[in-house]
């Protein structure tokens, strides 16, 4: 499938309302991840906003990631939501009630889970982006890797020690919430297994802010997540009293891929700078960390379809879902012929390049899988956050030809500035959110990853510019003007970064 390249116009526009929108989700040290469904901190939302907005600004860009990391546990696990301030959004605080969990952190009400450690991923390419600026950004972001490396490490051993104790290479999660993909089929059999039991009463918030509530996970699929909580709380949060009381312990492979390429990247920069040096320093640990995991998530591979499995650490049964966490090896290398597999298994009629899709972008689960649900939250609809980190993983394995592809399909899909949360795959219809900050932060980062000498500066916006709505693209693509290049033939490539 060839995709209509935005124009000239087009990319303005999308430039100078996605700088607007993270603009408009700045409350001062970090960013709402929306600013109506999800007025907080989210940790892999934050990971993803600091590298678009690193394209804009390298100090504001840092210090999200420092905002991060105030929320950060004693047990170095950074948590999945950083509350700020008062809001409807639920489960809040008082659901939470951290306070049974002496790990907790000081001064910033959070959340009791984890997310995908994105975070040193969009670290590295902010040094990157740093670096090629030169100056003040350069020492800044240098330095400021220098400040939080053990930070980092702690988050990542955490991972690696409370969450595989047994060194399964696997990482697991406690919650449905900390894959990420909250209601994906990845996780439908073991979910039938939870048995909800008594618990306080719950109102859920977020329906109020999507237009169809089909859109969203069930209140069967919410009743499970809110016992799931529960459980975490009766243990007090502790991983070990967690993993024996808790009906939900699974070994993630996204969660492990990332955790293999942060922890490599890690490793790379504290080389580059000289610190974490000697056989037990800190670069030594990252790079253990990387074999074990990424070593877990290539063993985790079914030979027949060739995508990754999530494992049950309960029942020791291996989840086979074509999902979108099938590619985690596309994440964390290691294989080379198995990135050739994928590559071709990811652009094949399987997945984007499927006769249904609107856009050739990365759905959450295959259309041809018989779990795809058109417009149900990660159940099928596209995450433009998805596209581009199978972008990222193609164009760190010498895969540029096929990164390009995603990325300029993935701008095709947010050519109408609409930023959403996500996509409904076969019409392209925007759902969930409006104004999620981090897809307007990838629009900013595909839009950078132009030519350099194509690139423009980004500039923070304080009005709102237009969107261009379907019935404008559409006249536009029927010949209201002169007809643009079609095709990633003559597309302009992606520089192979870090
Ligand atoms: C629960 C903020 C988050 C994302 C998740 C996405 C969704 C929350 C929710 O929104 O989850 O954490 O309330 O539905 O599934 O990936 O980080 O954007």
């Amino acid at each position: 499938m060839t995709v209509a390249q935005p124009s000239a116009v087009e990319i303005g526009l999308m430039s100078g309302r996605a700088g607007y929108v993270l603009k408009a989700n700045d409350r001062g040290a970090f960013t709402v991840a929306s600013p109506t469904l999800y007025p907080h901190m989210w940790s892999w939302d934050a990971g993803f906003v600091a590298l678009g907005i690193a394209t804009v600004s390298v100090p504001r860009a840092l210090s999200e990631l420092r905002s991060l990391l105030s929320g950060q546990w004693a047990t170095g696990m950074i948590p999945h939501i950083l509350f700020h301030s008062p809001s409807d959004y639920f489960p809040g605080p008082e659901r939470w009630r951290t306070q049974v969990a002496a790990a907790r952190p000081a001064g910033v009400l959070t959340s009791g889970i984890c997310q995908p450690p994105i975070h040193v991923i969009a670290l590295s390419r902010i040094l990157h982006d740093a670096r090629r600026k030169g100056g003040a950004d350069q020492e800044l972001a240098e330095e400021f890797v220098r400040e939080t490396f053990d930070a980092w490490l702690a988050w990542h051993s955490y991972l690696a020690t409370a969450r595989d104790p047994y060194s399964y290479g696997l990482v697991e999660i406690h919650h449905g919430w900390e894959s990420g993909m909250d209601d994906s089929p990845r996780w439908d059999a073991p979910y039938a297994n939870v048995r909800v039991g008594a618990m306080p009463p719950f109102v859920r918030a977020d329906l109020a802010h999507v237009a169809d509530p089909s859109q969203r996970p069930s209140d069967a699929e919410y009743a499970k997540y809110l016992w799931l909580l529960e459980q975490k709380v009766h243990a007090r949060y502790d991983d070990a009293v967690y993993r024996a009381t808790g009906d939900f312990v699974m070994g993630d492979v996204l969660v492990s891929a990332l955790l293999a390429a942060a922890s490599d990247l890690l490793a790379d920069m504290g080389e580059e700078l000289g610190i974490g040096g000697g056989a037990s320093g800190g670069v030594e640990q990252s790079r253990a960390i990387a074999r074990r995991f990424r070593t877990g998530v290539l063993r985790s591979v079914n030979p027949e379809t060739g995508l990754a499995r999530d494992l049950d650490l309960r029942t020791g049964t291996w989840l086979d879902v074509e999902s979108a966490a099938g590619f985690a090896p596309l994440l964390c290398g290691g294989d080379d012929a198995l990135t050739r597999r994928q590559r071709d298994l990811l652009l094949g009629p399987r997945w984007c390049g499927h006769s249904r899709l609107r856009w050739p972008v990365v759905p959450s689960v295959s259309p041809a899988s018989p779990a795809f649900r058109e417009q149900t939250y990660w159940r099928g609809p596209q995450w433009p956050v998805l596209n581009w980190l199978m972008a990222w993983a193609l164009n760190r394995s010498g895969e540029q030809e096929a990164a390009n592809q995603l990325r300029l399909a993935g701008l095709s899909q947010l050519v109408d500035c609409d930023f959403a949360e996500y996509y409904q795959p076969v019409t392209g219809e925007t759902l969930g959110s409006r104004d999620q900050s981090w897809t307007a932060a990838i629009a900013l980062d595909f839009l950078a990853a132009r030519r350099p000498a194509q690139r423009r500066p980004v500039r923070w916006l304080t009005s709102e510019l237009p969107r261009i709505t379907p019935t404008q693209r559409a006249a536009d693509l029927a010949g209201d003007r002169p007809p643009r290049t079609r095709g990633p033939a003559t597309t302009p490539e992606m520089p192979r970064t870090p």
